[in-house]
């Protein structure tokens, strides 16, 4: 259980007379200064996350995995929203994984059909504490991102008929702990927030009633990065 302590200090002044140099002087001074130190237990509420992502995602709270989305990343087209519901004390640290569906690591999607391309990816996030029903946090510019999966990093494969053996990209492993609550992000870049319209809301999205602070949020390349990590700290 999370424990935090408040730290309330007070400081009395009064009013002190001094005679100098035979005239007097009215001072303030610091009499007593105390200190009132409250341990409360870190009080447990309910929120819910709120979710649309194009196509997938899974979130963490204080590096436990909370919920995913339902609809698998082998599904081609998924624009669903969900709802999860956790509990958790402030602060806490967020932490999601967001995929954008690809074929294979080509980081194509249709290969082989007229619409063979590069697709792209966008989510858009609230949470909302249930006991006073107000949104807490939201995706922003200041959510930290980390990419983990780019392709294709040569675009001009997207129409090749072996993009297999075109097709360049750039993968790497989770970080190890980055949902940890202590993971360092300080080199983690910030989001980049697009437009409706940019990232082609649809099915799903308007099911939700978003915060007009809830952004859309990707790394700064909504094509070619496919799984980004992400982290923010709600206070
Ligand atoms: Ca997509
Ligand atoms: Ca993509």
């Amino acid at each position: 259980m999370f424990k935090s302590w408040a730290h309330d200090w007070v400081i009395v002044k009064k009013l002190v007379c001094t005679k100098v140099n035979g005239k007097l002087i009215w001072q303030t001074a610091v009499i007593a200064t105390t200190t009132a130190t409250a341990t409360t237990t870190g009080q447990k509420f309910t929120f819910v996350a709120e979710v649309w992502a194009d196509n997938w995602f899974a979130l963490y709270i204080n590096g436990v995995l909370v919920g995913q989305d339902s609809v698998s990343i082998k599904t081609e087209k998924s624009f669903n929203a969900e709802k999860i519901s956790f509990t958790a004390s402030y602060p806490f640290v967020i932490g999601m994984v967001t995929k954008d569906f690809i074929q294979n690591d080509t980081g194509l999607e249709y290969i082989g059909s007229g619409r063979q391309q590069i697709g792209d990816g966008g989510f858009i996030a609230q949470f909302t504490n249930t006991s006073t029903g107000k949104v807490v946090a939201y995706t922003s510019k200041a959510w930290r991102g980390y990419v983990i999966h780019q392709a294709p990093l040569n675009v001009s494969c997207e129409k090749s008929k072996t993009p297999t053996t075109e097709c360049k990209s750039r993968i790497q492993a989770e970080p190890s702990g980055w949902s940890q609550k202590t993971f360092d992000d300080s080199k983690w870049s910030f989001a980049s927030v697009y437009t409706k319209e940019a990232v082609g809301v649809k099915d799903g999205y308007n099911d939700i009633n978003w915060s007009s602070q809830a952004q859309l949020i990707w790394s700064s390349d909504l094509k070619i990065d496919n799984t980004v990590l992400w982290r923010s700290t709600v206070n």
